[in-house]
């Protein structure tokens, strides 16, 4: 209840593009979007799950759906560039498409996870930004969240790639707070610890078990209390920007430090 009250006041329509929104936190901060109404544009390489969720969000609202992989920087400009008209307009970018590939210490690590990893995390995000904030700067208006990561506050074993890329997300978000501040631009950098999303499996290449093992005698986040955050987050008063915010299970206290039941 409280917090329909909270959300009630600044309840305008606003446009949201969102990358890797077919699963985990992109795909609930979308339907969150969507259940207040608000327009959003759902991105991702999936083709069969942007179908599946546009049908299940245009109950709600509007949708559009922009289907490209973010380390191809022509198909980033040339899928926004697409947008009809009235789209063009977005108020709020959520830059979230990313992942971590391998947990490899250095001297064994895989440079295809490597290279995925800053591809995807750091320029797919520059990418987006760039096409879309141009629009952002013009009206000077707008909200850019990237979401970033206890992993880009701490390195733990084995994390060395992908806190390295999540290192960047921070200083990025540092560097277009400042940047953007004279356009009234808001920046905002959400860092989470463990949420059960599809993370791990991709992390672990599809291995369920060594997946299922992260989250194992612990509750994690859901996907649901990040899209949550977002949705506070975006809906503030003008002159209110929550500039960075990290996001921990009340199990965990930091990138290591877990507290889970014994069975
Ligand atoms: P998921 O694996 O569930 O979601 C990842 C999303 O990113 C998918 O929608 C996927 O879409 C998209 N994506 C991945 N690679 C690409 C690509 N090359 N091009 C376009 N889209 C891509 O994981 P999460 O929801 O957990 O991850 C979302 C963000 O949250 C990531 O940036 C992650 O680093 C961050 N994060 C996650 C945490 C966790 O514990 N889960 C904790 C802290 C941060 P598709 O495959 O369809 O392209
Ligand atoms: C995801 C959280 O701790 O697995 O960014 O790196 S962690």
């Amino acid at each position: 209840m409280f917090a329909r009250n909270i959300y009630a006041k600044n309840m305008e329509k606003r446009t949201a593009l969102i990358t890797g929104a077919t699963s985990g936190i992109g795909e609930a901060t979308a339907r969150l979007l969507a259940a207040h109404g608000h327009r959003i544009i759902i991105c991702g390489r999936r083709g069969d799950r942007l179908e599946i969720l546009q049908q299940e969000f245009q109950q709600l609202t509007d949708v559009i759906t922009l289907q490209f992989d973010v380390r191809d920087k022509q198909a980033v400009y040339q899928a926004i560039d697409s947008l009809p008209a009235a789209w063009q307009h977005i108020d709020i970018l959520i830059n979230n498409a990313g992942n971590a590939h391998g947990l490899s210490p250095i001297q064994d690590g895989d440079e295809e996870d490597w290279e995925a990893m800053l591809d995807i995390n750091i320029k797919g995000l520059l990418y987006t930004t760039k096409k879309v904030v141009q629009g952002m700067v013009t009206r000077q208006a707008g909200h850019i969240v990237n979401i970033g990561s206890i992993a880009g506050k701490e390195v733990y074993q084995g994390g060395n790639v992908y806190c390295a890329s999540k290192f960047a997300v921070d200083a990025l978000n540092k560097g277009m707070l400042l940047d953007l501040n004279a356009y009234g631009i808001k920046v905002t950098a959400i860092n989470p610890g463990l949420v059960a999303t599809e993370f791990s499996m991709v992390r672990f290449k599809g291995d369920a078990e060594r997946a299922k093992k992260v989250y194992e005698g612990m509750q994690p986040l859901k996907p649901e209390d990040i899209a949550d955050i977002i949705y506070f987050v975006v809906t503030r008063p003008a002159h209110v920007n929550l500039s960075d915010i990290t996001v921990l299970p009340t199990a965990q206290a930091s990138a290591t430090t877990v507290r889970r039941s014994l069975s």
